[in-house]
């Protein structure tokens, strides 16, 4: 019957335990009998018990030893025991019962009204302990749910936030990561006198080749094209941008112009090697890319929109000079 408590009750007279037992009729209690101390302690290794009603005079352990050894034990050290005792009245004899771990003492013939005021007590205690007990997993429970919402969270946070600075085609930095990075990049420069150098590239004649090809085609070469960018990469502080529709940024700190303008000629022929075919035709097309490059060791009274433009001028001089080349 789960749910309701077990209340024990150990005499090794039989008819003492029918006694017991009609006192206690009709609590809200599933009555359990024992006629000795060991067989007591069986039981309550196999059963939680609200309330142990305990006779003190039996044959082998008496209720003393049968207290203390309860006592001793980890699973029935917090029982409630009520020592049922006919023996004596006398001061020393109700001490050595608490010694033994008693809560309390009640004198043989029972008074029924103090017997059953007395469980009352201890069932009410045991209602409020699985109550709490009740309380305390829902509680458990609710706290690993929330920690499980919690690192849900963390994870879908920290995927937002890679995601807020990738770029969705091409999976490179998007411009707004470049921003940020160039910014960063710039202190760090100036603070250590190094340079910092960028390198603005930009598809020849995209237009023509989409009219041509088809915009699908030409958002596959993009795929392809931040691969040849990523590729030469070599540091973990280089990053590779997406700058905007098929221009692509690559800034490099700690390096001068000459490397800047080695790696962007070695895009610039990787490009160059890669033919497009036509999806219906069959008519395969080369693409080119032009390139500016500048560099800088940053200064307080520059910024790093002014390595940006000057990028962007070199960009322009390759473009106006006949494209497909890495103007500095
Ligand atoms: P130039 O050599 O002077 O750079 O010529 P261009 O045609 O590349 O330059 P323009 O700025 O006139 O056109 C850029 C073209 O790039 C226009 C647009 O069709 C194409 N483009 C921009 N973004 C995307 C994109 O995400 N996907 C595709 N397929 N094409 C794009
Ligand atoms: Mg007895
Ligand atoms: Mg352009
Ligand atoms: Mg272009």
């Amino acid at each position: 019957m789960p749910g309701i408590p077990k209340i024990l009750i150990v005499d090794d007279q039989p008819a003492n335990l029918l006694v017991m037992e009609g006192l206690l009729e009709g609590m809200e209690a599933q009555l359990v009998t024992a006629t000795s101390g060991e067989q007591a302690l069986s039981l309550l290794l196999e059963h939680d018990f609200a309330l142990l009603l305990l006779d003190v005079q039996m044959p082998g352990m008496d209720g003393f030893e049968t207290a203390s050894l309860l006592r001793g034990r980890k699973q029935t050290r917090h029982l409630p025991i009520i020592f049922v005792t006919a023996i004596s009245k006398e001061d020393k004899h109700v001490f050595k019962a608490y010694e033994a771990g008693a809560v309390d003492y009640l004198f043989k013939p029972i008074n029924a009204h103090i017997l059953r005021s007395k469980v009352e007590i201890f069932l009410q205690l045991d209602r409020q302990q699985r109550l709490l007990a009740q309380k305390s997993a829902e509680l458990d429970r609710k706290v690993r749910e929330l920690l499980g919402v919690k690192s849900q969270l963390e994870e879908a946070n920290a995927r937002l936030n890679e995601l807020s600075l990738t770029d969705a085609l091409t999976g490179l930095a998007n411009r707004r990561c470049f921003q940020e990075t160039i910014h960063t990049e710039w202190r760090r420069a100036m603070r250590n006198r190094h340079p910092l150098t960028l390198v603005l590239g930009d598809i020849d004649s995209f237009k023509q080749f989409n009219d041509n090809f088809g915009h699908l085609v030409g958002d596959e070469c993009l795929v392809r094209i931040a691969a040849v960018i990523r590729s030469p990469l070599m540091r973990p502080s280089d990053l590779a941008a997406r700058f905007g529709g098929e221009e692509f940024v690559i800034l490099l700190p700690e390096t001068d112009l000459e490397g800047g303008r080695h790696l962007a000629e070695t895009v610039r022929q990787e490009v160059e090697k890669m033919s497009v075919e036509h999806p219906e035709s069959g008519t395969r097309l080369q693409l080119t890319m032009s390139f500016g490059v500048s560099s800088v060791v940053p200064q307080p009274e520059f910024s790093e929109q002014d390595l940006i433009c000057a990028a962007d001028k070199a960009l322009y001089v390759a473009k106006e000079g006949g494209r497909n080349r890495v103007q500095v």
